[in-house]
């Protein structure tokens, strides 16, 4: 993070150092949200593309004519290119350098109004998100992933509203506290965020967009109506498009009219969903940062120091990572139907494999097995980073919990013991799953690998 934080949290300047003027009741909630994330990725993929406008997104590759931008880099938006534009405006206001054949001096376009599309790749975006979650989760006692490249967490227990010293001026602990994660991220994955610091989700989000990129706003207790107060309806979380014109039509323009407004004529205009708005604009928003349904899959990851092909240290790390994922099933009560590995050869490939068990299991020397056969197809080559995960959970089942027991437990007539080896006669399929980044798993268990994302 540049340390072009707008640290709003500062305060009355006569305030101790240490002690908090709010009282320890309030929350510390994190937005954190990627800036230009895809871009982001293809520039760290490949470094050339850094400080160029950069295109993200389908339908420029030769043969196709349409299709639309995912994102663009911060340079590609002075051109006027946003996510969701059609790649053909797209292409009119930002050529493709790399078509416009400047080597034989055969174009007469001026260069530096050229910029490099790149496809969607949302396998290796994924992998990104997952470096950047692993801090995020070591980060936060509670944690919502909203997207690939969003999340709230709350960091109540982790930091303070403490003023303290800082140059000439002072800062809160949570501002200090979230430079540091900003700066973690930055450095340990090579993509930024912009972070916003709040006592509640809404205002954190309000605060991660208000400077983009690479920005941290903070929002100490007490000053959040204050902050919204010049801002636009839309920046109230929850205000689309279609509310802000019937709110306009209304004469509620900012979110200090909103704030404002008549919660009564609110209430009959759009019902409950009014009264929450009108809430939200004076800065109450009660909602506690929680992890959304139940997982999808459970997953660790590590990367080794460096790349390499020692079967051991690869064995010793799937062993390692199949215990932590057996332990925190047993923590979540989720049984698992595939156990997959994911392997990263250099530079980024990225590689899934799955196999699917006949029954629900929750079996942590299974895991550590099956990924040690997994991992078997790729020895003798490079790796320099490996996964282990377990999908098609089931939640609330515990007592039938691993293969000597499934069969009884679950009063299913099986004769493969729902252990998915072909030894045991069970329907084993180990299968390669990369690049079905959009492929729902079926419902049967051979899940695709490509949401290793958890
Ligand atoms: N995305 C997409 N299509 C859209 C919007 C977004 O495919 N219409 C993808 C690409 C983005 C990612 O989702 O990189 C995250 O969305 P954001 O809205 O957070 O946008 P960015 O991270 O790209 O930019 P910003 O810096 O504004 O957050
Ligand atoms: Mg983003």
């Amino acid at each position: 993070m540049a340390g072009s934080g707008d640290e709003r949290g500062s305060r009355d300047r006569s305030s101790l150092p240490g002690v908090s003027q709010h009282g320890s009741t309030d929350r510390i909630v994190l937005h954190v949200d990627m800036d230009c994330f895809y871009a982001a990725c293809e520039c760290r993929r490949e470094p050339l593309l850094e400080g160029e406008p950069v295109v993200v997104g389908m339908g420029y590759e030769p043969g196709t004519d349409s299709g639309a931008v995912a994102t663009a880099s911060y340079e590609a938006r002075a051109f006027g290119i946003e996510s969701a534009q059609a790649i053909s405006v797209a292409l009119s206001r930002l050529p493709n350098r790399e078509r416009a054949d400047f080597e034989n001096g055969e174009s007469d376009l001026d260069r530096a109004e050229t910029g490099y599309y790149r496809s969607v790749d949302m396998e290796y975006y994924q992998s990104v998100s997952e470096d950047v979650r692993a801090i995020l989760r070591e980060s936060a006692d509670r944690m919502r992933e909203v997207s690939i490249d969003e999340a709230y967490l709350d960091v109540t227990e982790r930091t303070a509203w403490d003023v303290v010293p800082s140059g000439d001026g002072e800062r809160t602990l949570a501002a200090g506290f979230a430079r540091h994660l900003g700066e973690r991220i930055a450095e340990e994955v090579g993509v930024t965020a912009s972070i916003g610091v709040a006592p509640n989700m809404s205002a954190a989000k309000i605060a991660s967009d208000h400077d983009k990129p690479d920005g941290l706003v903070v929002i100490a207790p007490g000053e959040v109506r204050d902050f919204f107060e010049p801002l636009s309806i839309e920046a109230v979380h929850g205000v689309g498009p279609v509310r802000a014109r019937e709110l306009g039509e209304m004469g509620i323009e900012t979110a200090g009219d909103l704030a404002g407004a008549d919660p009564g004529e609110l209430l009959d205009r759009f019902g409950e969903r009014g009264r929450e708005l009108y809430e939200r604009a004076r800065g109450n928003d009660d909602r506690l940062v929680r992890p959304k349904g139940d997982p999808k899959s459970l997953n660790r990851e590590s990367a080794l120091p460096e790349a390499t092909s020692d079967p051991d240290t690869c064995r010793e790390t799937v062993r390692e990572l199949a215990r932590e994922v057996a332990d925190r099933a047993i923590e979540e009560g989720a049984l698992y139907r595939t156990i997959g590995i994911k392997v990263v050869t250099p530079p980024f490939e990225v590689n899934t494999r799955a196999r699917s068990l006949s029954g629900p299991v929750q079996d942590g020397a299974l895991i550590e097995r099956v990924g040690l056969e997994l991992l078997e197809e790729f020895d003798g080559e490079k790796v320099r980073k490996l996964g282990v995960r377990v999908a098609n959970l089931e939640f609330g089942a515990a007592e039938q919990s691993n293969l000597g027991n499934w069969e009884n437990a679950s009063g299913v007539e099986n004769s493969g013991a729902g252990v998915g080896t072909d030894a045991d006669g069970a329907d084993s399929t180990t299968e390669p799953v990369s690049g079905r980044p959009s492929e729902p798993a079926p419902r049967d268990g051979q899940a695709s690998l490509t949401d290793f994302d958890r």
